[in-house]
């Protein structure tokens, strides 16, 4: 699988050579090549923004060196079109499901806008020649795409096949299967006068996977709501369901809803 970065800022990108997808690069599992966007710029003082046609805050991405940069990576024997994604606060959101729709691409293509953004027209001419996919990590502002893309190269890069020594990690983890993962322990058994869940010192795996699992439907109720409301309530076992029926949920359509609104 193949990335490549477009920034104004490439330093800001040197973590890629660390951890987890340093080595992968390493090991020829990831290609990632990031790019300086004013090396595609043509005049002497290597410009990349300009004022806003019809006013307003801030500058915008001028649209030549863009065209040009987006155009220096396309594979004419490619057989398919790469996926260019645009970090933009007004993306559709960045969730797993989009981690391992995208982890399914040959050829990735990241354009970091600064300033108030790149100029519109860019991203309807590219769109010829890539899949164009605005994505937001989320409801809040940040200076550019840069971090955006740290993330998102991190969450998809880890989903390709040999990149995370141990698959299982893949499966038993937050958001793989809607909830949150449940807490975890390690040693000492007791410290500072608080002690690990006792199940968890039985060696009963069966009680341990219910505990678990009662964990993680806990923590979901409490910190994301959001989950539990996108949950198919359909595919919960009886269990889960009874869990749920004592945080105050009811099934009604296969949906979860809070039981004082069903009534
Ligand atoms: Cl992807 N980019 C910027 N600039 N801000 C954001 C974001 C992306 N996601 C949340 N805020």
């Amino acid at each position: 699988m193949r990335f490549d970065v477009f920034t104004i800022f490439p330093e800001y990108l040197a973590a890629l050579e660390l951890s987890l997808i340093g080595k992968a690069r390493g090991q020829g599992l990831l290609e990632v090549a990031v790019h300086d966007l004013r090396d595609f710029t043509t005049d002497r003082h290597r410009t990349v923004d300009d004022s806003p046609y019809g006013g307003g805050a801030g500058m915008v991405m001028k649209p030549e060196p863009w065209a040009q940069a987006l155009e220096s990576v396309l594979d004419p024997h490619a057989d398919a079109k790469p996926t260019l994604i645009v970090p933009s606060p007004a993306g559709e959101v960045f969730t797993q499901a989009l981690a391992h729709e995208f982890a399914a691409r040959q050829h990735l293509v990241f354009a970091c806008g600064r300033y108030e953004g790149i100029d519109e027209r860019v991203l309807d001419w590219a769109a010829d020649h890539y899949t164009v996919r605005p994505v937001s990590l989320g409801d809040y502002v940040l200076n550019g795409g840069e971090v955006a893309v740290l993330a998102m190269v991190e969450a998809i890069g880890r989903l390709v096949p040999g990149v995370v020594g141990n698959p299982e990690s893949l499966v038993e983890e937050s958001h793989a299967d809607g909830l949150l993962e449940y807490p975890v322990y390690t040693k000492p058994a007791a410290w500072r006068d608080r002690e690990v869940p006792e199940v968890l010192l039985s060696g009963n795996h069966g009680k341990i996977a219910k505990f678990r699992r009662e964990q993680q439907l806990r923590r979901t109720v409490a910190r994301r709501p959001d989950l539990i409301a996108a949950l198919d309530a359909g595919s919960l076992g009886k269990a889960d369901r009874n869990v749920l029926w004592e945080l105050g949920y009811a099934v009604v359509d296969r949906q979860l809803v809070k039981r004082e609104a069903a009534t």
